[in-house]
């Protein structure tokens, strides 16, 4: 049953077993005293992501994806154990900067969070789940791709994407196979998450038969990029692939065509935004970028996501721009686990997050046995246009 739906029955079963006992109770002649609204029990929930910094409007994006959730919540009025419940939303930011990151979690820890949706980025969500860890609070990342992030042995450690070796594997044999690239270069930006998804894409690579001839890397916060691009345009590479964010990918792009260096770019979901075209202005000819979106659904589930969609551009007047659904839906199923446990006790709720199986808008999310999403999508895009176009969902 939808969780809205489990709500609403739940709340009229409340209220007539309320009125029931009013009528049972109140002498004939006596005026009945006003039954007093039970005081709804506040649960927090902490977000974090960076809404400062290069990234921000993939913070604001991953934000908003939560706010969204816990409005719609708190609009159909739940009940845990019996008990009205109000959710807080406290969202933290972390500028995509480790130490920052861990000072969140420590804030939200503090705070008494019941857990916590986030971080965006792998370079935070990593140290960052340690504290959580420490502290009993279960923690889901909606965009967070390393793999070493469930990998750790923390029983509280989700993610509702498909991770970098899935992402980084399947880009490099697509650049082969499909692209038909024998030589290859490769540029990360030194993050968890750069490095990580570029050395998967190497690995694809090799093992479909290509060669990687060039491997170079920037940081997070690079904008000159002519020197390594330089090198690379020496080794005549036929795709440069890039690990790291769109704000980096953008700038890049523009100067591979101001070098000439005009042939596919690759990316994994860090590059794969919304904010592409905006990013990377005339750098980002049609076909020219390929990437992938770590999800995505079928036919069957687009109505559900294009909803979605609309329903967030007409609250926040503006487009999603990656992962907003999947932090919305990992916002939801948190929530169910509550309400299926009868408590927002960490430790209470755990067993039943572990259970999940929640139908969102993002599609079907069942934990393994980590914590990851099982059988994860990916969704190949390209840009045409100056838009995003869906080429295929892969499994
Ligand atoms: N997955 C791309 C953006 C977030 C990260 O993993 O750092």
């Amino acid at each position: 049953m939808q969780l809205n739906l489990k709500l609403a029955v739940i709340a009229a079963a409340v209220a007539l077993a309320a009125c029931g006992k009013k009528e049972e109770a109140a002498p004939a002649a006596a005026p009945a005293a006003a039954p007093a609204a039970a005081e709804a029990q506040i649960v927090k929930i902490g977000h974090v992501g960076p809404t400062s910094g290069a990234i921000a409007h993939l913070g604001k994006d991953n934000e908003n994806g939560a706010r969204m959730a816990i409005d719609e919540l708190n609009a159909a009025g739940v009940t845990i154990g019996g008990q009205p419940v109000k959710f807080e939303l406290l969202a933290e930011d972390d500028a995509a900067d480790p130490k920052q990151g861990t000072a969140a979690a420590q804030k939200l820890v503090d705070a008494k969070v019941a857990g916590v949706i986030g971080h965006l980025n792998s370079g935070t969500t990593i140290p960052a789940s340690q504290i959580y860890h420490e502290a009993g609070i279960p923690q889901i990342s909606p965009s967070a791709t390393n793999p070493k992030y469930t990998r750790q042995g923390y029983p509280g450690a989700f993610r509702v994407v498909a991770d970098d070796v899935h992402l980084g594997g399947t880009l490099g044999k697509y650049a082969v196979e499909t692209l038909k690239a024998t030589k290859v270069a490769v540029i990360d930006d030194r993050t968890a998450y750069g490095q990580g998804v570029a050395d998967e894409f190497e690995k694809g690579v090799v093992a479909a038969g290509g060669t990687v001839v060039g491997r170079e890397f920037t940081n997070d916060k690079a904008t000159d990029f002519n020197a390594i691009l330089t090198t690379l345009k020496s080794k005549q590479p036929e795709v440069v692939f890039f690990g790291g964010m769109d704000a980096v990918a953008g700038p890049m792009l523009k100067q591979m065509k101001q070098l000439g260096l005009n042939v596919k770019f690759m990316g994994g979901d860090g590059v794969c935004t919304g904010e592409m075209p905006k990013l990377a202005g005339d750098g980002l000819a049609d076909d020219q970028v390929y990437c992938a979106e770590a999800g995505g659904v079928d036919d069957a589930g687009k109505p559900a996501m294009d909803k979605f969609r609309a329903d967030y551009k007409a609250k926040f007047n503006d487009d999603v721009k990656l992962y907003a659904p999947y932090v919305y839906d990992a916002t939801k199923l948190m929530v169910e686990a509550m309400v299926r446990a009868g408590s927002s006790d960490p430790a209470k709720y755990l067993p039943e997050l572990k259970a999940t199986n929640h139908q969102g808008v993002s599609g079907q999310i069942v934990f393994d046995e980590k914590g990851d999403i099982k059988n994860g999508a990916l969704t190949l895009y390209t840009y045409r246009g100056g838009e995003r176009a869906a080429l295929a969902v892969i499994r």
